[in-house]
């Protein structure tokens, strides 16, 4: 028992092991309903074990004339160890159904998001506070948020362990989840490294330097908030404002997808970004206001990095030399391809613009044929096709 306890404390504290850092307001009913179960399980298993090896000594066969006693059973006996443990059973129900209802109804007030999972990305879009949509999950601290999800394709399964809801999420019906945060946690330089290191085995090719795409989508959110505060300052002057995206507080948590859905399923990751409610309206904003083309002005690698994210090359397509699900783009342009039929060509401008449009045209010696969706290209937003094409081309070029 000693031991037990001394496993489940010292192992609270390093989340590695034990229950993550419980951060919503529904962590708690979730925990303390594990707890009850585990410490019953626990208890009952250490005195029926015990019970069963105590009979086995005692009770052992003692000779030829031992005679063993003519019991005929107890009734109270058996009242009782059948009436206490149903009236534990009746607990752990009503503790779980609470939990349950809880954590399927949503406040009224709740903010939406709709949640859109496809092998193996997660894009998040704001219906209610002017349409855009996101690839991380921003969200107003302590307060209601509602999840509408739905898939575009297999089974998924949306997971945020730090805030224990887990839903899934399905190709032909909505389903939906809600959650408020109960603080700004942020995690410790190392624990964030941890939760990428987590995923990926050495065995695995790095995924685009998943550590790298997320810094650039953090100080994403960091710089969208502190650039709306130095716009709304002017109109404002008494607004707090800093202008150093390192100072805006975010609180970072990870999503994973939790139903096994093809090859890529383990990078399906994405990262609850958790903003106080100023910064919220801040950052709403600027989402509200972002163009790429204004924003990344003058920078060709920022620019053609967001539509690749936008478009979800980045998750398929390496800028490193490591192949993944498709080729690594790292030394693509303008080097000679080899494809499945025999034929070749070189990755000029309009090779690449071609395996976006009409990616079964030319398929890649050692890839699948189906490999790359088609119709991509939509993902860059209506109107952006071909700016984000041509975006991503010219990034192409710098990875030379
Ligand atoms: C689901 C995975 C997936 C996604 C998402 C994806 N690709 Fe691909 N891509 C592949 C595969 C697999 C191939 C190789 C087979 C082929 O040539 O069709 C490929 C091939 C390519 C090629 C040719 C590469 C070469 O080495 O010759 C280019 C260029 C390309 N993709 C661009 C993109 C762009 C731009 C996007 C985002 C708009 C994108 N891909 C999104 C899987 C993907
Ligand atoms: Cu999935």
């Amino acid at each position: 028992m000693t031991v037990l306890y001394w496993i489940s404390t010292a192992t609270a504290q390093e989340s590695a092991f034990y229950l993550p850092k419980a951060a919503s307001t529904l962590a708690a009913d979730v925990d303390s309903t594990f707890s009850f179960i585990y410490w019953c399980c626990a208890i009952f298993f250490i005195a029926l074990m015990g019970a069963m090896f105590w009979f086995a000594v005692v009770y052992k066969d003692k000779g030829a004339d031992h005679k063993t006693l003519d019991l005929k059973g107890h009734h109270t006996l058996e009242l009782v160890w059948s009436v206490f443990p149903s009236f534990l059973l009746i607990a752990m129900f009503v503790m779980g159904f609470n939990g349950y209802v809880n954590s399927t109804i949503s406040p009224v007030d709740a903010v939406q998001v709709n949640v859109v999972g496809k092998r193996w990305d997660w894009n998040f879009s704001y219906p209610t506070l002017g349409g855009f949509e996101s690839r991380d999950l921003v969200v107003p601290n302590q307060e209601a948020v509602r999840l509408q999800m739905v898939s575009q394709d297999v089974l998924h399964s949306f997971y945020i362990p730090d805030f224990r809801i887990k839903k899934d999420v399905l190709p032909n019906r909505y389903t939906s989840q809600w959650f408020e945060t109960t603080d700004m946690y942020e995690p410790a330089e190392d624990e964030l490294f941890y939760s990428y290191k987590f995923t990926f085995s050495d065995a695995e090719p790095s995924p685009s330097g998943s550590e790298a795409l997320f810094s650039s989508r953090g100080a994403d959110v960091k710089n969208a908030v502190a650039t709306q505060c130095a716009k709304d300052k002017k109109d404002n002057p008494s607004l707090e404002c800093t202008d150093n995206p390192d100072n805006v507080k975010v609180g970072l948590h990870q999503i994973y997808c939790t139903e096994y859905c093809g090859d890529s399923h383990s990078r399906m990751l994405a990262k609850v970004v958790v903003l106080s409610p100023e910064d919220f309206q801040l950052w709403v904003k600027a989402q509200n206001n972002f163009d790429a083309e204004t924003a990344f002005a003058g920078d060709v690698t920022k620019l053609g990095e967001y539509y690749s994210s936008k478009g979800g090359c980045a998750g398929c397509h390496s800028i490193d030399g490591s192949a993944m699900t498709g080729p690594t783009w790292k030394g693509l342009y303008n080097k000679e391809r080899q494809f499945a039929d025999g034929s070749s060509a070189v990755a000029d401008d309009n090779y690449i613009r071609m395996s976006v449009l009409e990616p079964q045209k030319q398929v890649v010696a050692g890839y699948p044929a189906a490999g790359m969706p088609v119709n991509l290209h939509k993902a860059f937003g209506k109107g952006k096709e071909e700016a984000g094409l041509s975006a991503i081309i010219e990034y192409i070029k710098t990875l030379n």
